[in-house]
């Protein structure tokens, strides 16, 4: 109720007869009517109708008054307390995925992942490497699922550790709201590559969140890397996966000799990983997912200047950190197989191909050679999500045919090769 309303109802009340309803006024009240008529002169018209009205008895009238207004601002508070938290619930709903996820300039900006637990051959550790333990779920159309998927293969660990990818576009998770996300297929035939969920039957990457936690209000990503035996995620972030793949299951891995992260290449790793992530990885996510130009354009400058220290770095030995493959050529893979098929066209970031980048393109093909590294590059599953998930990006959801690479074809990088 407003406060002009409320003065309106009090206008329209018939005037009171002091005497009749509050007998005798004392000298009190007497002395405090007089110093108010005073200041009555200067009130409003407003207040001169409601001090006409004004019963004798001030007290129980200023007590009445002071209750109304105690009464109307409490209201008041706790209408827009409700508001507020309606709108930070609607907030939260709708930065449920990528395309929400905006700094007021326009920007993206990714928010971190949640579940960050280890997988450690400490004794005490609730997540000890065991084999059959774990399961994976992916999408082979995720370039941070697909570098998990990549140690699961190269480091001959997926007997141990098997995994699930969903279908590559996204579906409504749920009857009752509008997130779109990732979800199983209903049977093995329905979409090749794709499964059913082998564990817990979710029919939803949503759904495997909402059973480890029940108040989650994050976005329901892939990679998923998921505990049998606790029934939760151990972790959802790939930065985080590959490091407890490369170490902790070396006692069952098929190929433990293969140390992607090794101590004496740790520092140069992580320097390497920053600027790549920041410039490349998540590059050309800021590319594609801002929406105004300033910030479009900062993204595609910083990418290009990443792309050609790589090209610098690649013209001088065969992979990023030296003569051996690292950690940093897997997270780097990832987004350049991309890159011609998705990002130039659907992401905007046309102003080089890969192919016009002598050494960075024969290096993706070298890196794509590495045995099991091309079973987890599923392009038809990259091309289908990108560009049939995104509609804001691309209304029709229309696939571009072109440009069909062959990364199996013969490379030039053995010339580094010691
Ligand atoms: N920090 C995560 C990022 C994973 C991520 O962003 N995955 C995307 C697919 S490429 C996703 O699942 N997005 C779902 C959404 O935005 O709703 C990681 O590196 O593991």
């Amino acid at each position: 109720m407003s406060a002009t309303a409320h003065l309106g109802r009090v206008s329209a009340l018939p005037k009171p007869k002091p005497k009749e309803r509050y007998g005798a006024s004392t000298a009190r009240v007497g002395a405090t009517q007089a110093k108010l008529s005073q200041a009555s002169k200067m009130r409003s018209g407003a207040t001169k109708a409601l001090s006409t009205y004004m019963p004798k008895n001030k007290k129980i009238f200023l007590l009445a008054a002071l209750f109304f207004f105690f009464f109307f601002f409490f209201f008041l508070a706790l209408i827009s307390c409700g508001l507020s938290q309606e709108i930070l619930q609607h907030t939260a709903q709708m930065a449920r995925s990528a395309l929400d996820e905006m700094s007021a300039s326009g920007a993206f900006l990714r928010t971190p992942s949640t579940f960050r637990n280890f997988i450690s051959r400490d004794s005490n550790s609730p997540f000890p490497p065991e084999s059959g333990r774990y399961h994976l779920y992916v999408s082979y159309a995720c370039p941070w699922a697909s570098r998990c998927l990549a140690y699961l293969k190269i480091k001959g660990l997926d007997k141990a550790i098997n995994f699930t990818s969903v279908k590559p576009i996204w579906e409504r998770t749920k009857d009752t709201d509008e997130h779109m996300g990732w979800v199983f297929p209903a049977s093995e035939t329905e979409e090749p590559g794709a499964g059913p969920d082998p564990l817990n039957g979710a029919k939803s990457i949503r759904e495997l969140y909402e059973l480890a936690s029940t108040n989650y209000a994050g976005k329901y990503t892939v990679p998923v890397l998921w505990d049998k035996k606790l029934k939760t995620i151990v972790s959802n972030e790939s930065g985080e996966i590959i490091r407890m793949l490369n170490t902790e299951f070396n006692a069952i891995a098929e190929n433990a000799a293969l140390d992607l992260y090794p101590p004496h290449l740790q520092a140069q790793i992580n320097e390497v990983n920053e600027w790549i992530y920041d410039g490349i990885n998540n590059g050309v996510y800021k590319c594609g997912f801002a929406k105004t130009q300033g910030p479009y354009e900062e993204a595609a400058e910083k990418l290009y200047e990443a792309l050609d220290k790589c090209e610098e770095i690649l013209s001088k030995q065969r992979y990023l950190c030296g003569n051996t493959v690292s950690e940093a050529d897997i997270r780097l893979f990832v987004t350049l197989i991309r890159f011609d098929e998705v990002y130039a066209v659907h992401f905007k970031c046309n102003k080089k191909l890969l192919r016009e980048f002598p050494n960075l393109f024969n290096y993706t093909k070298d890196i794509f050679q590495i045995p099991g590294m091309s079973s987890t590059v599923n392009m038809e599953h990259i091309k289908r999500h990108y560009y049939g998930s995104h509609p804001s990006i691309n209304p029709f959801g229309i696939i571009p045919l072109g440009p069909d690479i062959d990364f199996s074809a013969p490379h030039d990088r053995e010339r580094f090769s010691n």
